[in-house]
């Protein structure tokens, strides 16, 4: 066989594509990592403390629980309403496949329909999601291919479905915005508003909240591996959740913040110098897995909790099952933190906060965004209530507020805090105006999910 005399040189060509990849990936990484960009000096305001009376939310969050529950198992699923989701983004993470789960469960409550996925996304496949997540259904969960191919696509225009006397209809979901519907994140169903009412700082991202814990149920064999990991972390509250996502991420779509960067709110949160000589506990979640060691070497009085492989995958095997598990495990671990610091412009910070404000039974939570405000994509404008009149100084940019008025903020600005840019809805006019004088404003929709007399 002549090509056996080649071997040893075909031998040689693979070792040395394969440990000059490697180099390459490893130089790619560096650079990306360290080499980078403007360092943002954090600030306190970058922080925001959002208070509850746990005694009510807790109560209402379990009539929640229940309502979603049974409108997602109905007993005859034959003759049951039903929404297909077809989820299409290819591409999309983990924290966005969920958000896009949400956006489709928002319209199934606000549309009294059970919610059903069809998976067609090479990313993601319905057996994969349901081998760490229980499915959405526990009498209704198969979507009838006959269904799938001759219902409607779900149409309609602010609250109003148009196809609303078909019982069945379907929507493709992917990264394109969805018009149609006041179901949607930063609205609330009415109902709840009144039951929440001075109960709760932001009641429509604790809405989000439920939705969202709803999709992310975790199988009982999750829950076990859970409490094998809690064991062998050491892990104990009360803790500062610390999420820091760099790879992809940071090549142009958010900055880069240094390590410094997060410990200034993490060591703020801790109170570390009030607290004396106890260790403080930060659980850290990564997708760079150069952070965990930097931060022993720079923290070592602290108690820095990581599942070291976790951060591995999620750099190196980003597809595969393994790290699938590994950014399920992080995010529950997030999210039963006390308080939480990390990224807004990236979908895991913003799950995470979701999700602690369903597991949060304290009066306060605070989380610190390195960069944007709280934001879901595909919601509906963000408004915010006038507290405090104000009269604009200098006449240039700034527009004059009367107390009650509601403002818009403009989408383009992932950023409000010393000062916001918005509409005032009542006189059109654009401009700047200060951030301490508007508070988050939740738009109250009837979602027809939750009857019409519903005692929460
Ligand atoms: N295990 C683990 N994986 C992570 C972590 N951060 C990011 N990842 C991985 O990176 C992916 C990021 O997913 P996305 O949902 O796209 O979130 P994003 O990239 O931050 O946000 P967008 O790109 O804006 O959608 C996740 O699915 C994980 O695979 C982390 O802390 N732990
Ligand atoms: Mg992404």
């Amino acid at each position: 066989m002549r090509w056996k005399k080649y071997f040893p040189s075909i031998f040689v060509v693979i070792i040395f594509v394969f440990f000059g990849s490697q180099f390459a990936l490893i130089v790619y990484n560096a650079k990306m990592f360290h080499e980078t960009p403007q360092r943002v000096v954090p600030k306190n305001y970058q922080c925001t403390t959002v208070r509850q009376n746990p005694e009510t939310t807790v109560k209402v969050g379990k009539k929640v629980e229940k309502i979603i529950y049974k409108l997602q198992n109905p007993k005859q699923c034959k003759s049951a309403r039903k929404l297909i989701c077809i989820l299409l983004a290819g591409g999309c993470g983990h924290g966005c496949l969920i958000h896009h789960i949400g956006i489709c469960l928002f319209l199934a409550i606000g549309t009294n329909r059970t919610l059903q996925l069809h998976f067609d996304t090479p990313t993601y496949t319905k057996d994969q999601f349901e081998s760490a997540y229980l499915p959405l259904s526990e009498t209704c969960n198969e979507v009838d291919e006959h269904e799938l191919a001759t219902s409607p696509s779900m149409q309609g225009n602010g609250s109003h479905e148009t196809t609303e006397h078909h019982k069945v209809v379907k929507l493709e979901i992917e990264d394109a915005f969805i018009p149609f519907t006041n179901f949607a994140p930063l609205t609330i169903p009415t109902q709840l508003k009144s039951a929440l009412d001075g109960a709760h700082d932001r009641p429509h991202h604790w809405w989000i909240g439920h939705v969202l814990a709803y999709v992310t149920r975790v199988q009982p064999s999750v829950k076990v591996d859970l409490k094998q990991l809690k064991r062998k972390l050491g892990f104990s509250n009360p803790a500062v959740g610390l999420h820091i996502r760099r790879s992809d991420k940071i090549i142009n779509e958010a900055e880069f913040y240094s390590l410094e960067d997060y410990m200034y709110h993490v060591t703020n949160l801790l109170g570390l110098h009030r607290a004396g000589n106890s260790r403080m506990n930060v659980f850290l979640a990564t997708d760079d897995p150069s952070v965990y060691k930097e931060a022993l070497r720079k923290y070592p009085t602290y108690n820095i909790m990581t599942i070291h492989e976790n951060s591995l995958s999620a750099l190196w095997k980003r597809e595969k099952q393994e790290s699938f598990f590994g950014i399920v495990h992080d995010l529950q671990l997030l999210s039963e933190c006390d308080q939480f610091v990390g990224t807004f412009s990236s979908n895991v910070g913003r799950l995470v906060y979701s999700l602690m404000l369903v597991k949060s039974r304290k009066e306060s939570l605070t989380v610190c965004s390195l960069d944007d405000d709280y934001m879901y994509y595909k919601r509906i404008r963000r408004y915010q209530e006038v507290l405090t009149e104000h009269k604009p100084t200098n006449a240039s940019d700034e527009i004059e507020l009367q107390v009650g008025d509601i403002v818009h903020i403009n989408p383009s600005y992932y950023k409000c805090d010393q000062r916001c840019f918005g509409t005032n809805a009542r006189n059109r006019k654009t401009g700047f105006y200060p951030a301490k004088k508007v508070k988050e404003y939740a738009q109250p929709v009837m979602y027809r999910g939750f009857g019409w007399d519903n005692d929460l």
